[in-house]
């Protein structure tokens, strides 16, 4: 048994009546290696027909993401260019100015975006002008008629109420890996610390974005763990992202392997099969793959990718690459306010 953002211990199965597909609480991590492990071929077919009974046409969102503040923090992250204490070549910035981000914004959205997603490299958010910048940045991405998106690190009950005032749509805050594996990754925090921050943002009221990296070094019982922690929430998170880690010169973890992409595959098909009804996006990692790869992992159930030649520092295939391959494999834009999951 798992426990939710709040410490609960939750064994609930709600319905989905449309689908008649379960959306379940339960998971065992032994029961999600099973699926982890079966033949790519069958756990695919599996988490497409899972898809294909809640999303009902062969779409994919289309988000863009900026960095606001980069570089220059004091948190550990092993696989982060943007910690300060790692000689990355990540110069520490100011936070971007409004009127910047709003062009940005524009910008994205002429390009297709429907998500606008911000990041900026803080431990925590302060309460002060530069929290205040940051609501305004909110409330101008949804007057540009998006979803709006932060990632901002650790949040009280008041800042969560403010972002949730502006408009804010999601917060992303991931788990990045099992309870087990995390201290082998960031020292700085815990993942009650994590759990904390979530709880806060589902309570005032803000879609969760919460998933993972894979690539650190973790086993396969500690993908399966952190994805379970996730679906047995007592409301499984509306987004997860799945991250394949980006290795960057400097971080402690510039010199893993790089991942077999089956793995990534196998860990977006499992995130699919355990919470149908949330996007699942293909987050960093695709400027290292094939489109093949990519495709297999839509087939898997990956409904969102970030596009954009740039992640917050890292790369991301180039715009017109990604237009014409989405073109020529017949994948179609994602409307968030249309393409809604057929379980409620
Ligand atoms: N500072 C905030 C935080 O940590 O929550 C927000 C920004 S942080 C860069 C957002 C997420 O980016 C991290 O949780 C991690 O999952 C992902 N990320 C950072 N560096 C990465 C890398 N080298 N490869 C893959 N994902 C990465
Ligand atoms: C997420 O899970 N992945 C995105 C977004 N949420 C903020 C960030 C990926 C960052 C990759 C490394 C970089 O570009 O700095
Ligand atoms: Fe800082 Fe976030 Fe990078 Fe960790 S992942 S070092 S908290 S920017």
């Amino acid at each position: 048994m798992s426990h939710d953002f709040s410490g609960h211990a939750h064994t609930a199965h709600s319905h989905a009546p449309e689908s008649q597909i379960p959306l379940r609480h339960d998971w065992t991590v032994a029961e999600v290696k099973a699926l982890y492990e079966l033949p790519v071929m069958d756990l695919v077919y599996r988490a497409q027909t899972v898809h294909r009974a809640v999303w009902k046409e062969n779409k994919v969102q289309l988000c863009s993401l900026l960095s606001i503040k980069t570089g220059g923090c004091p948190e550990d992250c092993a696989y982060c260019p943007q910690a300060a204490r790692y000689k990355t070549g990540v110069k520490a910035e100011k936070l971007m100015s409004v009127p910047e981000v709003l062009t940005a914004a524009q910008t994205a959205r002429e390009a297709g975006a429907t998500r606008f997603c911000m990041g900026a490299a803080w431990r925590e958010i302060k309460d002060g002008p530069q929290f205040d910048s940051v609501l305004e940045m909110v409330k101008g991405v949804k007057s540009l008629g998006m979803e709006a998106c932060c990632t901002l690190g650790m949040v009280t009950d008041s800042q969560a109420k403010r972002l949730k005032e502006a408009g804010l749509d999601a917060y992303n805050h991931n788990l990045d890996t099992s309870k087990e594996h995390y201290g082998d990754i960031i020292s700085t925090r815990t993942y009650d610390d994590r759990l904390k921050t979530l709880e806060r943002v589902r309570n005032a009221g803000i879609g969760v974005c919460c998933g993972g990296i894979i690539g650190l070094g973790e086993s396969i019982d500690d993908r399966c763990g952190m994805l379970v922690t996730l679906a047995n929430q007592e409301h499984h998170p509306e987004s997860v992202p799945v991250n394949a880690l980006v290795p960057v010169e400097g971080t402690p973890l510039a010199n893993n392997h790089k991942i077999d992409t089956l793995d990534m595959v196998r860990t977006i098909a499992v995130a699919r099969i355990l919470m149908p009804a949330s996007m699942v996006r293909l987050s960093a990692g695709r400027q290292q793959m094939n489109e093949e790869a990519q495709l297999l992992c839509m087939m898997a159930g990956a409904n969102s990718v970030f596009f954009g030649e740039k992640l917050l520092t890292t790369g991301n295939p180039e715009f017109e690459q990604d237009m014409a391959f989405f073109e020529k494999a017949g994948v179609k834009p994602l409307e968030p306010n249309v393409d809604k999951p057929v379980t409620q």
